[in-house]
């Protein structure tokens, strides 16, 4: 029922994002750390939503300055939200772009939803009970990475990580079909999810950006964990690295 209602929410959500033309940029600081008045329209309208459906419930967003997990959050329930993940694609009417919402539950990953508007896909998850694509069940590809694509991202935000990013992608592009770069980090997440792609990495993106498709990810049978190979915390910025089904073991690409 909850999830119901969240869906709901997002599909809204998806709605203001289809209707925004020519959008108002902000900028924040750093290079290309863009935010449109999109970004707070939506902020606003899920916090307004979600703190109606789950009043208990803390919020984390990209856009409002809550921003930093606070002890708080690791307790009862906690929605992390990024409005639009892919700014700069919304910006320059490249897609994708998505709304993201993730309900923690004691710091742990409870329910994902990550909403495409402009294809309509519907990524949901509730931990333990699979994960859907337009409620249907989808699970991750089984075919091995010389026969899959891989994508990764890199903000152009964290400079001093471009050289490391684009050093294991020359070494995964032999390893795989061709690579590919969306420039949202959940809409990665979700196509090796699908079955899209196999692979997908990254060397740092925030909470927000990944609570939900994490979820939804592991969800469909895949692996998620940080470049080390271990858990993701859940609670902050992350290396985040996610192979499907038809892959053992983490490539050496880092
Ligand atoms: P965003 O569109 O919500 O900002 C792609 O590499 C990932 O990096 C996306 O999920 C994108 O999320 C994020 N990203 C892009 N520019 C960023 C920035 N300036 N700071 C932090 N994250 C950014
Ligand atoms: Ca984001």
């Amino acid at each position: 029922m909850i999830l119901e209602n969240i869906l709901q929410v997002a599909k809204e959500a998806g709605k203001i994002m289809i209707e925004a033309s020519n959008p108002k940029v902000m900028e924040k600081s750093g290079h290309a750390n863009f935010c449109t008045e999109t970004d707070e329209k939506i902020q606003a309208f899920l916090i307004d939503k979600l703190s109606k459906i789950c009043p208990e419930a803390s919020f984390l967003g990209e856009e409002d300055g809550q921003d930093v997990f606070t002890a708080k959050m690791s307790k009862g329930l906690c929605f992390v939200i990024d409005p639009i993940d892919g700014t700069s694609n919304f910006i320059y009417a490249y897609r994708p772009s998505v709304v993201s919402i993730a309900l923690l539950k004691d710091g742990r990953p409870y329910l994902g939803i990550v909403y495409n508007p402009f294809d309509e896909m519907l990524f949901t998850a509730e931990a333990g009970r699979g994960a859907y694509l337009n409620k249907e069940r989808i699970m991750s590809s089984d075919a091995p990475l010389a026969e899959s694509l891989a994508v990764f991202g890199t903000a152009p935000y964290y400079e001093e990580l471009r050289d490391r990013t684009f050093d294991a992608v020359k070494k995964l592009m032999p390893l795989c079909v061709d690579v590919r770069r969306s420039g949202s980090a959940a809409w990665d997440l979700c196509s090796v999810a699908c079955g899209k792609c196999s692979l997908y990495f990254e060397m740092k993106i925030q909470l927000w950006d990944y609570a939900a498709a994490a979820l939804i990810a592991s969800e469909a049978g895949c692996k998620v964990t940080d470049i080390e190979g271990k858990s993701l915390s859940y609670s902050g910025a992350s290396s985040v690295v996610c192979t499907a089904r038809g892959i053992q073991e983490i490539p050496e690409i880092f």
